[in-house]
């Protein structure tokens, strides 16, 4: 699995309020703990706290490049931001996110290209979040292709089939999943896919617990990638042991240990 590290997110109220107070500390030591519980990337989303988003990020991104070598997960909405950051990152990038839009994704795998980035791809258009399982294949299809056609390499494009809240949102779940089989099923190579793992719990109780079983549930379904808490232990414990499932590695007794290199 690759794991998106979440915790540098500027909605989060602890994390809003270090951006503001310029706090570096705080995000070179929660990016040097989300490193060392096994994220395999770090998404730097600055979100509502700064009046200056772009500035924000740049000043996000500086701090947590300092500490780490890991792809950084640019995540902003706003393409004008995207193409401005991007270009100043040192190291390995994942571009989070494009929507499903023709004009915007021709621009987001030239940038992708360009800097030879991975790029995560939303099966979004410009109706929103689709409600059926067809329409997320169709627009992560779409993507797909668009992403060949430009030239980007397909094991650098993660399709997000696009979670929503349990509690508003029951029947997105199992959408997902048919979605996530099928587009890995119908492209040939097939893409990556990752999805915004908490957000199936947002507002919910058993947060940790609803999240490990739908984390179970997607990767049984080809989901080979999510953007979550690497700080939850138990969530890491069945990422490994859903590697461990799917013959990403061999079982020992210590696997956890082994798999933790501890
Ligand atoms: N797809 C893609 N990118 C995304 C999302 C997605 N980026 C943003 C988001 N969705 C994924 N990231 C988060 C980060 C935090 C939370 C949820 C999703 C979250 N945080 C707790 C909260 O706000 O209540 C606080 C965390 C804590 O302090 O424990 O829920 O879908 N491509």
């Amino acid at each position: 699995m690759f794991v998106i590290g979440e915790c540098i997110n500027g909605t989060t109220p602890a994390v809003k309020e270090a951006i503001q107070n310029k706090d570096a500390e705080f995000f070179r030591d929660l990016t040097r703990r989300q490193e060392a519980a096994g994220a395999s990337a770090i998404d730097v989303n600055v979100g509502p706290a700064v009046s200056d988003r772009k500035a924000g990020l740049l000043w996000l991104v500086e701090v947590v490049r300092s500490v780490t070598d890991l792809p950084l997960s640019i995540d902003t909405a706003k393409w004008d931001i995207m193409k401005e950051v991007v270009p100043q990152v040192p190291g390995e990038i994942v571009i989070n996110s494009t929507k499903a839009d023709p004009e915007l994704v021709s621009d987001y795998v030239g940038l992708a290209v360009e800097h030879n980035a991975r790029l995560i791809g939303l099966t979004i258009d410009a109706d929103g979040v689709p409600s059926t399982t067809e329409k997320r294949v169709e627009l992560g299809a779409q993507i797909v292709a668009m992403a060949m056609e430009g030239g980007l390499d397909i094991d650098r494009l993660y399709i997000d089939t696009i979670i929503l809240p349990v509690n508003v949102s029951p029947k997105t779940p199992l959408v997902c999943l048919s979605a996530i089989s099928q587009i890995r099923m119908f492209s040939d190579p097939s893409p990556h896919m990752v999805l915004g793992l908490s957000n199936v719990s947002q507002r919910c109780n058993n947060r940790g617990l609803i999240n490990s079983t739908y984390l179970a549930m997607a990767m049984g379904h080809g989901l080979d990638a999510a953007i979550m808490d690497p700080l939850d232990t138990e969530l890491m414990n069945t990422v490994i042991t859903g590697d461990l499932l799917k013959e990403k590695m061999i079982y020992c007794d210590s696997y956890l240990e082994a798999a933790r290199g501890s």
